[in-house]
């Protein structure tokens, strides 16, 4: 394959476009529980509701779509009786709708071409798009056997093709939510407590007196009932404490920001450690009880007092003292919260290790107000023949990773580049629900890979910017469009809630439960599909499940009660934790056994060079990723990123608030757009920060298409975590242009 047939296509492809009207309808809502309610009340009288649960984030809240008379989509609002929600949507589920109205959405399979040397799309039927991609599966699987057929992917339309890479024989697949979001904290939390912590987080934080968040930046981190209880927890008095070199929203609400210098939060954790082991703040009894390797530990942080910490971190002793009697104080009630996306710097892990130890010692895991043990329910497997066993996977591809639990992206990514020791090589892609030009760092690599291979295939919603690399693009209907898994997930109650479409889909969009099929037809897999419709799989799950889907129909979320144990450890429990001692692993033998470190240890990091900052980055409550950046009513609350700057650096360069700059980090890369600036004490001297998930690159998100920067394109550098392999991404620095770089070249 030449490169230029992998060239992304940036023109504007045949028959699509056309720009939407704004609306503004969005910002009724807003965060008023009174017009929640007055909303809910004139809503229900006038429309028709069919239920859901929202796709804009993976929190999954279950949610009724209104529909009128026309069958026209009007609202979409929370249910009552969803623990992920408590019956109020976030602003970007509330703005779910802009996804279905968008004008932009992919609209027919599109098919790459070349006219007149010039790579583009045409459209083309849905029978010659899937005859082709089975084709050409086809071929793969039959030269290097089905295993060299990768799945990218995430969200819902993930499960339907997970399904078919099973069935076909391939166990290649990973996403982006573990390697570059919340892996490191599944591992770190799993050589302590012998537990993922998983989604929703097991975190009690309604009753907690004590929540401390270190970088996790809830409140502009929108996951729901989190949001929801820590405002409630914070009515109650609980104290907050947050570590974050930037004044996040959460740090404002809290009794004690800690402006960490960036990348030094373990050596903050082991002088906590120090404090609470020296002032027998420590739960004692839970310690004895359940503990493994305490005395290893105090006799290992011993050194670490707040003074060494205060080095370091830039934190006073007195601070870390104080915060650290907080917590003891308010023990067992208390969280260090896990945090979510925790791929930093590369010894993610053992961060997390930190966090999960402290949680250890001040005996929250298993106590009101700490974590409580999570419960599901499971929903039965529609029948279907077994899978077959690939001879290699996600797993051996990743086997340098020995704590890595799920696929990591970046090794599938190298396996699809050809070398005399890659043994397992991967020759086609198929991205589902990913935009991974946006969300796997280091483009370089991501191009090289995409340009090797013999096939790619992206099905997604809209012309994001991964579609610009495709074979073929499928358009998948949105989630208010189609029937797609039953949602049971963890939480304090299991609960499972139903999405069902409630207008048909736009354009000539399909469902990915039917795209899936239609391959596994043609690719010889077809018994795994034994339904014309994915209603069938559902209601034959939901009559198994003691309920139906009328019955679901008519309350969208059914909560079960718990069966496997309460809610919380019993006074004189006898519980034995799900490690390989049964115990809480303050000191990692299993660590130990693989050459890593059996108790965190403090590393330092790179600095950024003369005239460099560290590039920082995180989440806007109005948007999701790159995902809701076209979306027309998210997309007018929030149209671009800005750039964070400290009035010091502002001063030294000479910046305003407004003005537009470039960025080019320590590779010599230039961001292809600019930012305009904001010039704020929230955030530190040392770094710049950006919301991610902005600055597009195709032209056909009219709305989307060069605003702002995306800060993808600008971490070129990453940490690797040699535990599970997450690639840390906060290693990046730039240097501020204030002269447009691309003045005398045309983009
Ligand atoms: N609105 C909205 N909400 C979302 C999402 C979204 O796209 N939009 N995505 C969801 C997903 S999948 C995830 S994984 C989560 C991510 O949400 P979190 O887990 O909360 O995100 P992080 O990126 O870890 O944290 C970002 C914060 O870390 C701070 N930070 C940066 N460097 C350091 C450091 O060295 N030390 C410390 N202590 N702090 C630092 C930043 O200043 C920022 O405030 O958000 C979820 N919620
Ligand atoms: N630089 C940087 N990189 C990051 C992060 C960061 O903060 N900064 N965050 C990391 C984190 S925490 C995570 S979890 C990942 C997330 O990474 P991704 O999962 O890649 O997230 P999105 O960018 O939202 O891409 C989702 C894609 O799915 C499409 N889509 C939406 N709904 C549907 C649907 O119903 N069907 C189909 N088929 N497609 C749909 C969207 O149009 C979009 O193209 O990114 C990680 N990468
Ligand atoms: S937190 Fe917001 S975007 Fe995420 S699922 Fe819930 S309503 Fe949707
Ligand atoms: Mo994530």
């Amino acid at each position: 394959m030449t490169t230029s047939r992998r060239k992304f296509i940036k023109i504007s492809a045949l028959g699509l476009g056309g720009v939407a009207a704004t609306t503004s309808a969005i910002k009724m809502f807003g965060a008023n529980p009174y017009l929640d309610e007055l909303v809910k009340e004139n809503v229900a009288k006038k429309f028709k509701r069919t239920p859901t649960y929202c796709e804009v984030c993976f929190w999954k809240c279950a949610a009724w779509t209104y529909t009128n008379e026309n069958g026209e989509i009007k609202k979409i609002i929370g249910n009552d009786n969803d623990p992920h929600c408590y019956g109020r949507l976030c602003p970007r589920g509330t703005g779910g709708v802009g996804m279905y109205n968008d004008e932009d959405r992919l609209k027919t399979p599109l098919i790459r071409t070349t006219v007149n040397g010039e790579d583009t799309f045409r459209k083309a039927s849905w029978e010659e798009a899937l005859d082709l991609i089975a084709a050409k599966f086809k071929a793969v699987k039959d030269k290097y056997g089905a295993e060299s057929l990768a799945l990218l992917k995430h969200g819902a339309p993930g499960k339907h093709f997970e399904h078919l890479y099973k069935a076909l024989g391939s166990d290649t697949i990973a996403e982006p939510a573990y390697a570059q979001c919340r892996g490191a904290r599944e591992a770190g939390f799993n050589a302590t407590f012998g537990s993922w912590i998983g989604s929703p987080e097991p975190t009690d934080i309604r009753d907690t007196k004590c929540l401390v968040l270190i970088g996790s930046h809830i409140g502009e981190n929108m996951h729901n009932s989190q949001v929801q209880e820590m405002s409630d927890a914070i009515d109650n008095g609980a104290t907050i404490i947050t570590v974050d070199p930037r004044l996040s929203t959460a740090a404002s609400k809290s009794k004690h920001w800690l402006a960490i210098k960036p990348a030094t939060d373990i050596a903050l954790m082991l002088a906590w450690m120090n404090v609470i082991i020296e002032e027998g703040l420590y739960d004692k009894e839970y310690v004895e009880k359940y503990g493994l390797g305490f005395n290893e530990l105090k006799e290992y942080v011993s050194t670490f007092t707040p003074e060494w910490a205060y080095g370091i971190t830039t934190i006073k002793p007195e601070l870390i003292r104080e915060t650290a009697r907080e917590m003891g104080n308010a023990a067992p009630s208390v969280i260090i919260h896990p945090g979510r996306h925790v791929s930093w710097y590369g010894d993610d892990t053992q961060r997390a290790r930190a966090m999960a130890i402290l949680n250890g010692l001040l005996g929250s895991w298993g106590r009101r107000g700490g974590f409580y043990f999570k419960e599901s329910i499971k929903v039965p497997k529609y029948p279907h023949p077994a899978y077959n066993h690939p001879k290699w996977g996600w797993k051996e591809i990743g086997e340098k990773y020995p704590l890595a639990q799920m696929g990591i992206t970046t090794e599938v990514i190298k396996a699809s580049i050809p070398s005399p020791d890659n043994k397992y090589p991967v020759k086609a892609w198929l991205v589902a629900g990913t935009n991974i030009t946006k969300s796997i760092p280091d483009r370089k690599l991501l191009e090289a890979a995409m340009d090797e291979l013999e096939f790619m295939v992206v099905v997604d919603t809209m012309p994001m910017d991964v579609t610009g690399y495709a074979d073929v693009v499928l358009p998948e209907c949105t989630y208010l469009e189609r029937f797609d898994g039953i949602r049971s997930a963890t939480n304090r109650e299991p609960s499972i809630a139903l999405r069902m479409p409630a207008v048909k889909p736009k354009y000539d969009s399909k469902p990915s439960w039917w795209i899936a099929k239609q391959l596994g037809e043609r690719l010889g897999v077809g018994d795994y599909f034994a339904y014309d419709d994915y209603k069938e799989v559902i209601e034959w799950q939901l009559e198994k499940m003691g309920t139906s889907l009328e019955e679901m129909e008519k309350i969208g979320v059914k909560n079960f009660p718990r069966k496997s144990r309460s809610l919380y450890l019993k006074e004189d429990e006898k519980y034995e934790f799900p490690t390989m001692s049964g115990k809480i692993e303050f000191y990692s033998k299993e660590l130990k056994e693989l050459g890593f470190d059996p108790m965190p240890k403090y590393t330092a990091h790179p600095e950024p060079p003369q005239g460099f900052y560290r590039l920082n980055y995180g989440r806007a409550p109005m948007h999701t990723f790159s995902r809701t950046a076209n979306n027309p009513n998210l997309n007018d609350l929030k149209k671009e990123n800005d750039l964070w700057v400290n009035p010091k650096v502002a001063r030294i360069i000479g910046l305003k608030t407004g003005q537009r700059v470039w960025l080019r980090n320590q590779d010599e890369i230039t961001s292809t757009f600019s930012i305009k600036v904001r010039v704020t004490e929230r955030v530190r001297w040392d770094s710049v920060y950006m919301v991610h998930g902005f600055g597009h690159d195709n032209k056909k998100l009219t709305r989307a298409y060069a605003k702002g920067i995306n800060d993808t394109q600008l971490v070129s550098k990453v940490a690797v975590d040699p535990i599970m392999g997450g690639t840390g991404m906060r290693g990046n620095f730039v240097e501020i242009l204030t002269e447009n770089p691309h003045k005398n070249t045309e983009i």
